[in-house]
């Protein structure tokens, strides 16, 4: 982890008058307020008007950067991807001081964290950390590793006749073969697989369709949903996929009708966000696939890309969120 220093000079914004200010510098007692390191000035514009400026930097490792954070047009907030502690509210007008030192090299991406308009997500911009030592190794998403198609057709499977249910599934007296019970099978089964698979079990024959439907639900459902995965998706999620995960969110309509500005200028066709309360859709997709989908982003479909955004951990808490929306309690 890179060391954060906010060092905010506040004095100038917090009312001090300007010309005391002044005098301080005059008599030469400014110099600790003057950031060490190299100094970005860093606008903030929402994205139809230009987003970050500049957008691309690149910095050495092991150099404090402080970065003058000014918000242009209205108010936005600055953060960098994957590290925790980097979130800056921005007011409009107001300027804002963070000093960071990256302690390896890589490329980090910066983003606007306050929605600010229906392109918000689109406000990012990359840091090039150049230098010695090597770029934090993460292994291939598991969508890679499983070689899964994010964009191929997947069939809506034979629906349940009762949206399943994890407490009903919890009461279901049964000793589940321990295969099923694992984060791998899980990660990478969609829940009409395990209800095909389960089904087969002698375990379950005693018990109807229904009842296997909610033994998924049940096992589906037991990465309780943590307190951070909530807040990430209130406050990344929720504009477009809605609270409740019908895809009914406050830019929704927006999305499905971009201008026709902005889809000359961000191309490709935007579509409705993925309404996660589906059960059609839902069974017959895999958490692999909604992590991938995480991840990689829809590639023009207005789906944004949060690879660089999110820690794995946070990948993994988002989607297992996302079921609470698919099964009932
Ligand atoms: C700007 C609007 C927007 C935001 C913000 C957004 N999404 Fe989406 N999302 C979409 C759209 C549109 C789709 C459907 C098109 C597609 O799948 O590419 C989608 C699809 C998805 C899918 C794929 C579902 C499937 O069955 O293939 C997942 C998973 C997803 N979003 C999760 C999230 C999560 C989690 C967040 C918050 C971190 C998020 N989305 C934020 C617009 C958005
Ligand atoms: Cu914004």
């Amino acid at each position: 982890m890179p060391r954060l220093h906010p060092l905010l000079s506040y004095a100038f914004y917090l009312g001090l008058p300007a010309g005391l200010a002044f005098s301080a510098m005059a008599l030469g007692l400014a110099a600790w307020l003057q950031p060490a390191g190299t100094v970005v000035d860093l606008h903030a514009r929402m994205a139809e008007s230009g987003g970050w400026s500049p957008a691309s930097l690149t910095v050495r490792v092991g150099e404090p950067v402080t970065f003058r954070l000014t918000a242009d047009d209205t108010a936005h907030a600055f953060a960098i991807g994957q590290l925790d502690g980097t979130r800056v509210d921005l007011p409009l007008g107001e300027r804002r001081d963070l000093t960071v030192t990256f302690d390896r090299p890589g490329k980090y991406v910066f983003y606007c964290a306050l929605w600010c308009s229906p392109n918000h997500w689109r406000m990012r911009g990359t840091i090039e950390v150049t230098g010695p030592g090597l770029p934090a190794a993460g292994e291939p998403p598991l969508y890679v590793r499983l070689g899964l198609d994010l964009d191929a057709p997947r069939p809506t499977p034979a629906l349940p006749a009762a949206r399943p249910s994890a407490a009903r599934g919890a009461a279901q007296p049964l000793d589940l073969p321990a295969a099923y019970l694992g984060q791998a099978y899980y990660r990478a089964a969609s829940p009409a697989a395990a209800w095909q698979a389960l089904r087969q079990e002698p375990a379950a024959q005693a018990l109807d369709d229904q009842q296997v439907w909610d033994l998924v639900a049940w096992l589906w459902s037991r990465n309780a949903p943590t307190a951070e995965a909530r807040t990430l998706y209130a406050e990344n999620c929720a504009a477009c996929h809605g609270e409740s995960g019908a895809g009914d969110g406050q830019w929704a309509a927006a999305l499905a009708q971009q201008d026709h500005a902005a889809q000359a200028e961000f191309g490709a066709h935007t579509e409705a966000p993925t309404d996660f309360t589906d059960l059609g859709r839902m069974l017959a997709t895999s958490p692999a696939i909604l992590q991938g989908k995480l991840l990689r982003g829809g590639m023009g479909t207005g789906m944004p890309y949060w690879g660089p955004i999110f820690t794995e951990a946070q990948t993994w808490a988002l989607t297992d969120y996302l079921w609470t929306f698919v099964f009932a309690e």
